[in-house]
C-alpha cells in the first residue's frame, strides 16, 4: 500500500477516514492520517490543503502537494494562522456571550442566547416589521454552505439587507454586467497555455493571489504586462510594468486602443458581429495618441506602444483587478478597459478572454440561490449600501437591530467613527456571529461563537481557478462554537419557525451540490481527490458561443439607458483631478499578511507584519521631513491616524500606501484607514472608491 513515491497514486490513497501516512503506516496504523481540505477564504487561489492528524496533537495544516494551485504550500498568512490563531482556544470565541447590566460580557448557554435573540427579534418584527432588523454578511468564509445557508432565515423573515458587495467590487460588477452581460464568467486560467500576452490591470497577485503570482504568471510563456500605480512584486517580475497615476486608467486604455487601431489590431469582423456602439468611439480614439496618454497618465509613450504591441500580438488575456475599480470613476474604468478584448476580438477563443470574477459554483450547475433561499422572500425587502451604513444605522426610526455574520464592518466599512457611534446606540440590538472577538463583536449585545473551516464539512470554490474542493472537518470546534448553518438552524427553532428549508441538513445540501458537479460524486470521494476541476484536464473556453446576456445579445459599448444610470453613454478617457498641493492619494490594498481583516489577531502574523505602515515615496517623505520609522499623522476632513513611515521607491510621488487588514481596537484606539474614508461612492454601483482617498501627511505634532 505504500504508494507515496508513485506519482498519481498518492491521491487515491489519501482518504479522510482511513489513510495512513508513510510515517504512520506500520506502527501507528489508523492513528496518524492526513485529510485533504480546501481553503475557503475570499481569495483568488482556492488552495488545496493537507491536514495531518496525530493522536494527542493539534491538526497540522499545510499545502497539498498534489493540488495544482497550492503545490504543497499555503500562502504565508494561512500557513501560519491555520496552525496559529485559528486553533488557539484563548483567541477563539468558545461560548455564546451576552452583555450584562454592567456592560461586561457574560457566558450564557446557546439556549439562553438564542431565546433572547428570538424573543427580541420577534418583538421588533411584531411591532415594526422585519425591515427594522438589518442583516449584514459577507465573505468571512466562502464555503458554499457557511456562506449561503444563513441567508435562508434572513430571506424568509424579510429582513433588510446590507449590500456589502458595495464595499468590495460592485462598480466592476455593474459595469461588466451591463457591458458583457456578466461580470462573473471570465476565462479559465488554464487557457493561458495558448496565450501570448497576459495583461494584469489593477490586481496585485503577489499579495491577493500568491500562487497565481508564483506559478501562473511566474511560469507562463506569455508576455506579462502589469498596470499598477505601485511596483508590486507582480509588477516587478512582469515583462512590462506600466505605472499610471491612480485613477487615470481609462485614459491609458484609450491610448492603448489608439495604438491597436492604428496598427490594425482591431478585429472588425468581431466588432461588427458581436458589439454595439464601437463606431461612436472613433473621434475619442483618434485623439488618444500615446503622447497624450503619457501626459494624461504619466506612463511613457514608448511603454504604451510596447504594451499595445504585446497585447495586440494576441491571443491575449485581460485580468481586471478589484483594486482597479475602487476609484471614483471605477465603473467607467472597467468599461474602458473592457474595450480591449471587445475591439481586438480577444474573446471566446483559446488563450483569449477577460476576467473579473468566476462563478465556479454556478458554472458547475450548483444553485447558490437555492442554497441561500432567495425564493423564500415573501415581503418587499430593502437593501442598504455599505457606504450608507453608518448614516442609516444611526437612525432609530429605521433600524432597531443589526445582525452580522461573516463580516467585521467596524474594520472594513467606510466612515468608521460614525459607524462605531451608530453601533453604540442604546436602543440598537446587535447580534454578531464570528470566530473571534472582533471590533464588531465587541459592540454586540449577543455574540455567537462560530466554527472555522477546520471544523465542519463544506464545499469551497475559487473565483479564479475552476476548481471545486472539499472543505473537511478535521477537528471539533473549541468549546461550544458551531458552524454558521447550525447557528441559524437553532435560531430558526428558537423563533418557532417551521419552514423545512431552514432545517435542511449539511449532508442533504452536500449531496445535492455534488450531484451537479459530477453524477455519483459523494463527499468522501471528493475528499479523497481533494478537488474536481471543471472540464477535467482541459481548459474551458468560456464565452466561446459569443452570446452575451445583454439586451442586444452583444457586448454593449454604448448604453441606451445611460441617462437613467447617471453615466455617459460611452466609456470616456476622463481622469481624476491631480491631488491638491500637499495632498497625497492613499491606496489601501490587500496585505500579504492578512485576508481582509482576518488574521489581524494572529501573534506571529502581527510580528511579521509589524506596525501599521504608511509607505511614502522618498520625495514625499523628504518634503515632510519624515524618515523611515517616524510616526506620521495622516489626516483629512474626517479625522486622523498615526502610522509608521516606511520609505519606498516602489511608489510614485504623490501616492501613498497603507495596506488594509488592521483591527481598529489593536491600533491604540486610533482605528484603521477606514476612519479616513467618508464613503464617497463610485460612478456606477454606488461602490467603494477607497483607493481614491486623499490625505495630508506630516510629522506627529507633540
Ligand atoms: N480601506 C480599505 N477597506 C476595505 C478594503 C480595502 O481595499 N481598503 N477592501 C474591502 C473589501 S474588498 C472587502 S471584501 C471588505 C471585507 O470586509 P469584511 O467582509 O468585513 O472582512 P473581514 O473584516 O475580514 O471580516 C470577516 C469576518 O468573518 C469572520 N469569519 C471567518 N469565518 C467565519 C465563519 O465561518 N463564520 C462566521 N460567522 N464568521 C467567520 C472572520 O473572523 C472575520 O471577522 O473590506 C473592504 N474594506
Ligand atoms: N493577501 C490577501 N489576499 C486577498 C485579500 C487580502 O486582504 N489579503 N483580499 C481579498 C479580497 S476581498 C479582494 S476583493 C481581492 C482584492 O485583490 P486585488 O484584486 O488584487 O485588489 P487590491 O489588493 O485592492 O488592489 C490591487 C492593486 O490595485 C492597485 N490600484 C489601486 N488604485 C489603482 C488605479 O487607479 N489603477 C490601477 N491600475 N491600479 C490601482 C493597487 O496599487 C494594488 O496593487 O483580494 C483577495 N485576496
Ligand atoms: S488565502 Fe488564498 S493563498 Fe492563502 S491558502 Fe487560502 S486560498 Fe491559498
Ligand atoms: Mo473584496
Amino acid at each position: 500500500m505504500n504508494g507515496g513515491s508513485v506519482p498519481g497514486r498518492r491521491r487515491q490513497q489519501t482518504s479522510c477516514r482511513t489513510h495512513e501516512t508513510e510515517a504512520g503506516f506500520e506502527s501507528n496504523r489508523q492513528l496518524t492520517r492526513t485529510v485533504r481540505s480546501t481553503c475557503p477564504r475570499d481569495c483568488y487561489d482556492g488552495c488545496g490543503m493537507l491536514v495531518h492528524l496525530e493522536p494527542g496533537a493539534k491538526p497540522r495544516v499545510s499545502g497539498d502537494p498534489d493540488h495544482p494551485i497550492s503545490r504543497g504550500r499555503l500562502c504565508a498568512k494561512c500557513a501560519v494562522a491555520y496552525n496559529g490563531v485559528f486553533q488557539d482556544e484563548k483567541a477563539r470565541l468558545t461560548t455564546p456571550l451576552r452583555r450584562s447590566e454592567s456592560g461586561e460580557f457574560e457566558a450564557v448557554s446557546w439556549d439562553a442566547a438564542l431565546q433572547e435573540v428570538a424573543q427580541r427579534f420577534g418583538t421588533i418584527i411584531d411591532s415594526r416589521g422585519p425591515r427594522a432588523i438589518l442583516n449584514l454578511n459577507y465573505t468571512g468564509t466562502l464555503g458554499l454552505i457557511g456562506y449561503n445557508f444563513p441567508s435562508r432565515l434572513v430571506n424568509l423573515l424579510g429582513l433588510s439587507q446590507v449590500d456589502y458587495g458595495t464595499i468590495c467590487n460592485a462598480a466592476g460588477v455593474e459595469a461588466w454586467q451591463r457591458m458583457f452581460g456578466t461580470a462573473v464568467t471570465g476565462f479559465d486560467p488554464r487557457t493561458a497555455s495558448d496565450s501570448r500576452c497576459i495583461l494584469v490591470w489593477g490586481a496585485n497577485p503577489s499579495h491577493s493571489a500568491p500562487h497565481m503570482h508564483e506559478h501562473w504568471l511566474g511560469e507562463t510563456a506569455a508576455s506579462v504586462v502589469v498596470i499598477d500605480p505601485l511596483r508590486t512584486e507582480s509588477a516587478a517580475s512582469a515583462d512590462l510594468h506600466l505605472q499610471p497615476r491612480p485613477g487615470t486608467d481609462a485614459a491609458l486604455a484609450f491610448s492603448l486602443l489608439h495604438c491597436l487601431r492604428r496598427d490594425q489590431r482591431f478585429d472588425q469582423d468581431f466588432i461588427d458581429a458581436y458589439t454595439v456602439g464601437a463606431d461612436e468611439l472613433e473621434c475619442t480614439l483618434d485623439a488618444a495618441t500615446p503622447e497624450w496618454g503619457e501626459q494624461t497618465t504619466g506612463v511613457p509613450a514608448a511603454d504604451i506602444e510596447r504594451a499595445a504591441a504585446l497585447y495586440g500580438a494576441g491571443p491575449a488575456l485581460l485580468w481586471a483587478g478589484q483594486g482597479l475599480q475602487r476609484q471614483p470613476l471605477g465603473g467607467n474604468i472597467m468599461r474602458a478597459i473592457g474595450l480591449l478584448p471587445s475591439l481586438t476580438g480577444n474573446v471566446g477563443k483559446p488563450g483569449a478572454g477577460f476576467y473579473y470574477l468566476n462563478d465556479t459554483a454556478g458554472l458547475a450547475g450548483i444553485d447558490e440561490d437555492e442554497l441561500a433561499g432567495t425564493s423564500l422572500v415573501s415581503t418587499e425587502t430593502q437593501t442598504v449600501g455599505a457606504l450608507d451604513l453608518a448614516e442609516r444605522l444611526a437612525d432609530p426610526d429605521e433600524f432597531a437591530a443589526l445582525l452580522v455574520w461573516n463580516a467585521n464592518p467596524l474594520a472594513s466599512c467606510s466612515n468608521q467613527q460614525a459607524l462605531r457611534q451608530a453601533c453604540s446606540r442604546d436602543d440598537l440590538l446587535i447580534v454578531v456571529a464570528d470566530c473571534f472577538m472582533t471590533d464588531t463583536a465587541r459592540q454586540a449585545d449577543i455574540v455567537l461563537p462560530a466554527a472555522t473551516c477546520l471544523e465542519f464539512d463544506d464545499i469551497a470554490v475559487s473565483y479564479f481557478n475552476l476548481n471545486i474542493g472539499a472543505q473537511s472537518k478535521v477537528c471539533a470546534p473549541p468549546g461550544e462554537a458551531l458552524p454558521n448553518q447550525e447557528i441559524f438552524r437553532r435560531l430558526a427553532t428558537a423563533m418557532a419557525l417551521d419552514h423545512p428549508a431552514l432545517f435542511e441538513s449539511d449532508e442533504s445540501m452536500l449531496v445535492k451540490m455534488l450531484s451537479k458537479v459530477q453524477p455519483g460524486l459523494d463527499f468522501a470521494t471528493l475528499q479523497q481527490r481533494g478537488f474536481v476541476s471543471l472540464g477535467g484536464e482541459n481548459a474551458l473556453v468560456l464565452h466561446s458561443g459569443r452570446q452575451f446576456d445583454t439586451d442586444s445579445g452583444r457586448i454593449e459599448i454604448a448604453w441606451d439607458n445611460a441617462d437613467a444610470l447617471g453615466v455617459p453613454r460611452l466609456p470616456h478617457p476622463t481622469v481624476d483631478p491631480a491631488p491638491a498641493l500637499g495632498e497625497l492619494r492613499l491606496l489601501s490594498p490587500a496585505s500579504r499578511w492578512r485576508l481582509n481583516d482576518i488574521y489581524a489577531n494572529d501573534p506571529q502574523l502581527i510580528a511579521r507584519s509589524g506596525p501599521a505602515e504608511l509607505l511614502l515615496h522618498p520625495q514625499d517623505a523628504r518634503a515632510r521631513q519624515l524618515v523611515d520609522g517616524d510616526t506620521a499623522t495622516v489626516s483629512n476632513a474626517l479625522g486622523s491616524l498615526t502610522l509608521t513611515v516606511s520609505i519606498s521607491d516602489r511608489l510614485q510621488p504623490g501616492v501613498a500606501v497603507s495596506y488594509k487588514g488592521r483591527w481598529p481596537n489593536q491600533e491604540d484606539g486610533s482605528g484603521n484607514i477606514n476612519r479616513l474614508y467618508a464613503g464617497q461612492p463610485t460612478d456606477l454601483g454606488a461602490s467603494s472608491a477607497v483607493h481614491g482617498l486623499l490625505v495630508k501627511v506630516g510629522p506627529v505634532q507633540n
